[in-house]
């Protein structure tokens, strides 16, 4: 008996170009490169302490927040991989106020790409799962030195999505409006095998993810949507839930995707000029994406993520997703409420 062929990333994506037409050769290479990004972070993350990537680099990003050495280096590779290809006609970030030109010397593309270079800050130093967010869009139409305008489109226009996450194995996990599959980086070869093909997630969940410290600053209908979770077999719900928070939503998304669950980071009273904590292009908006892709659902408590017409580069906005009859159900107590 034969084994069944590994598929590569490369020899994915060439298939996704050359027998379905879902990319283009610019995507393609655009994907091809982040990938190798990605590879790059998953080792110096793997260094950890003898790296001597650990601990703060001393700055604060546009949000006010202290960075992290390995913040900081996985911004510069992906700004550095990402410059001269020509696939691209900007870059944004979470680390970066402005979004970022490409240089003069390098010709430009038709796409944007917007990511949060290493998700999760708050776990790099003590060893827990952390990564990468991006997401793809398309240069608006005769705009030749995009600025922030340009990326302020909607969720619903990305052309793709994807998340990378450095744990116990390297994951990429992508979309390009066409189901999700999930990628475990080969360590030993260095490349990206598919290791699940259009995963789905289930309509119903039985867990749940949220930071629980913060309960007494959310709203009433956010409120009473854990406390019927929480009252378990005696209360409204009728069963039992279980809670997990890794508190590095790529590690959170992707057990969700792996088996279902509710991931929540609700509207937070605690700070009125913050309408929640994760920011719309950078996190919420390809989690949507690849959430939506695998039959999931994802929303702000009150209206579908994907269709909120951005402001803000680094705007933040709630976000409710994963397991569809949870998030249609939380969504429903936010909108009874609010009527
Ligand atoms: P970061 O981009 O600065 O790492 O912040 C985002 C992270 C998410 O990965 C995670 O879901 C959330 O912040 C955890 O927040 P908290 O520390 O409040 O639990
Ligand atoms: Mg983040």
């Amino acid at each position: 008996m034969s084994t069944p062929s590994r598929i590569s990333l490369t020899r994915f994506l060439i298939e996704q170009q050359r027998d379905h037409s879902r990319i283009n050769s610019d995507l393609r290479l655009l994907i091809e490169v982040v990938a190798r990004a990605c590879k790059r972070i998953s080792i110096a993350v793997g260094k950890g302490a003898l790296g001597g990537v650990l601990g703060s680099a001393g700055t604060e990003n546009v949000q006010g927040e202290t960075q992290k050495k390995l913040d900081v280096l996985s911004n510069e590779i992906l700004l550095e991989a990402n410059e001269w290809g020509g696939h691209l006609a900007a870059l944004a970030s979470e680390e970066m106020d402005d979004p970022h030109p490409i240089p003069h010397r390098y010709p430009k593309g038709e796409y944007l790409l917007v990511f949060d270079p290493l998700d999760g800050s708050s776990n790099i130093d003590v060893n827990i799962s952390v990564g990468t967010i991006f997401s793809v869009l398309r240069c608006p139409e005769g705009v030749r030195d995009p600025d922030e305008r340009a990326f302020l489109q909607p969720g619903s226009r990305q052309v793709a999505a994807g998340y990378a996450v450095y744990g116990s194995s390297t994951v990429l996990v992508l979309t390009f409006g066409d189901g999700v599959h999930v990628f475990t980086l080969d360590r030993e070869q260095g490349s990206f095998i598919l290791s699940a093909a259009n995963v789905k997630i289930p309509e119903d969940t039985g867990e749940f993810a949220i930071n629980m410290s913060n309960l007494r600053h959310w709203e009433a209908p956010m409120r009473r949507y854990i406390e019927e979770l929480l009252a378990g077999k005696t209360g409204p719900r009728g069963r039992d839930f279980n809670m997990r928070w890794v508190a590095s939503m790529v590690a959170d998304v992707h057990r969700i995707l792996t088996r279902g669950g509710i991931f929540i980071y609700p509207r937070d009273l605690k700070d009125a000029s913050k309408p929640g904590k994760l920011r719309l292009m950078y996190e919420a908006n390809p989690m949507a994406m690849i959430v939506e892709q695998a039959g999931g659902a994802a929303t702000t408590g009150r209206e579908r993520i994907l269709d909120i017409v951005p402001t803000r580069l680094h705007q933040r906005v709630p976000v409710f997703l994963g397991s569809k009859n949870e998030v249609e159900r939380a969504t429903a107590y936010h909108r009874e409420a609010d009527a």
